[in-house]
C-alpha cells in the first residue's frame, strides 16, 4: 500500500505547497481562537482599515497585530506576537523558502455570515516582484494559514507556480473575463485538509482558491511573509502599501512581553520600514499642526 505522506517545507519549491502538522499544540490553539474571536467581533463593530469592508460577505480581516484591537488585552497581543514568531513557525517558512524573509502581514480568515461561495480561483498579483528572488522556485513569499477549526476551505494545484496557465487552467482562470473563475472542475487541484494546530504553506503564485460556505465554520490564522528582496523591490518601487503599512511597530511598548526569538523577527520588520513610517508621521504632524494653527487664527483653511 502506498501512503500518501505530506509534503514537507522543502517540497514548497516544486510542490508549491508544504504542510506542517501540530504546530501548535491544543492548549496554544485554543488561546488563538479565543483571541481572534474577541479581535473578529470587535473588527466587526468597529474596523481599523476599510480594506476589506465589513459586511455579510466578508471572510477575511487584515491586520490582527494593530494595537487598537488589543486595548485592555496585552496578554492577547503578546501571545498572537510570540506564537507568529515562533521558532517552529520560522523554520517551518525558513526552510521553505530558502532564503532571507520579512513579516509581510497577518490575517484571519473566517466564513462568512451572509451568502456562500466558493471562491475564485487566482495567481495572487504581485507583478515583477515574483521575479527579484534569488531562488525562483520558491517565489517571492508565502503564506502559512494556521488551523484554528478541522478545516479543508483551501484548494491549490501543485506545480502551478512553476508555469504560465495551461489551456484548461487559462479557460478557468482568465477567459471570458474570469466568469467561469469559480468552476469545481479545475484539473489536479487538491483540497488541504488541516485539523486545529496543522499549517500549510503555499507560494502565491500557484493556482488557489478559498471556499466561504456560511455553515461550515473556519477560522484560519494567516502570516504572509515576503524575501527581503521582493521585500526591498516593492518598497524601492512602490512605497509602502496597506500591507507595509504597520507604524504601530514604532510604540516603544508594542513588543512587551515577545521573547527574544520573536521580537528580533519583528525588529527585523521595524528597522526595514521604521524610516518610512517616520517620514509619513513627520507629514501628518506638519499638516495637523498647520490646521490647528489655521483654526486658532479663525481662517478658512480652504479659503483663497
Ligand atoms: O484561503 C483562502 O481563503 C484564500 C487565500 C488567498 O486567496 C490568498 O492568500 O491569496
Amino acid at each position: 500500500m502506498t501512503v500518501a505522506l505530506d509534503p514537507t517545507p522543502l517540497d514548497l519549491k516544486d510542490q508549491s505547497y508544504a504542510v506542517v502538522r501540530g504546530l501548535f499544540d491544543a492548549a496554544d490553539i485554543q488561546r488563538l481562537n479565543e483571541i481572534c474571536e474577541r479581535v473578529l467581533a470587535q473588527w466587526r463593530q468597529a474596523p481599523r482599515s476599510d480594506n476589506p469592508p465589513v459586511g455579510p460577505q466578508a471572510n477575511y480581516m487584515r491586520h490582527l497585530n494593530d494595537p487598537g484591537y488589543h486595548v485592555g488585552y496585552p496578554q492577547d497581543l503578546s501571545f498572537l506576537l510570540n506564537a507568529i514568531g515562533s521558532p517552529q513557525v520560522l523554520e517551518s517558512v525558513s526552510a521553505a523558502l530558502g532564503e532571507e524573509f520579512l513579516l509581510a502581514l497577518i490575517s484571519l480568515y473566517f466564513n462568512p455570515t451572509g451568502e456562500s461561495q466558493d471562491g475564485f480561483w487566482h495567481k495572487d498579483k504581485i507583478g515583477d516582484e515574483a521575479g527579484v528572488a534569488k531562488i525562483q522556485e520558491t517565489g517571492a513569499g508565502l503564506q502559512m494559514q494556521i488551523a484554528l477549526v478541522p478545516t479543508d476551505d483551501l484548494q491549490l494545484v501543485p506545480g502551478s507556480h512553476l508555469r504560465d496557465y495551461t489551456e484548461e487552467e487559462h479557460a478557468i482562470c482568465v477567459a471570458d473575463d474570469g466568469i467561469h473563475n469559480r468552476s469545481n472542475d479545475m484539473p489536479g487541484a487538491v483540497r488541504l485538509a488541516l485539523e486545529p494546530g496543522d499549517a500549510v504553506l503555499f507560494t502565491q503564485v500557484c493556482i488557489h482558491r478559498g471556499r466561504y460556505h456560511r455553515d461550515t465554520p473556519r477560522r484560519t490564522l494567516m502570516l504572509s511573509v515576503k524575501k527581503r528582496a521582493a521585500a526591498e523591490f516593492t518598497l524601492r518601487q512602490r512605497g509602502l502599501d496597506q500591507y507595509s503599512d504597520q507604524p504601530w511597530f514604532l510604540l516603544p511598548t508594542y513588543l512587551d512581553g515577545v521573547t527574544p526569538e520573536a521580537r528580533a523577527f519583528f525588529e527585523e520588520f521595524a528597522n526595514f520600514y521604521g524610516a518610512r513610517w517616520k517620514a509619513r508621521l513627520a507629514e501628518v504632524m506638519k499638516y495637523s499642526s498647520l490646521l490647528d494653527n489655521l483654526t486658532k487664527s479663525g481662517a478658512n483653511p480652504f479659503g483663497a
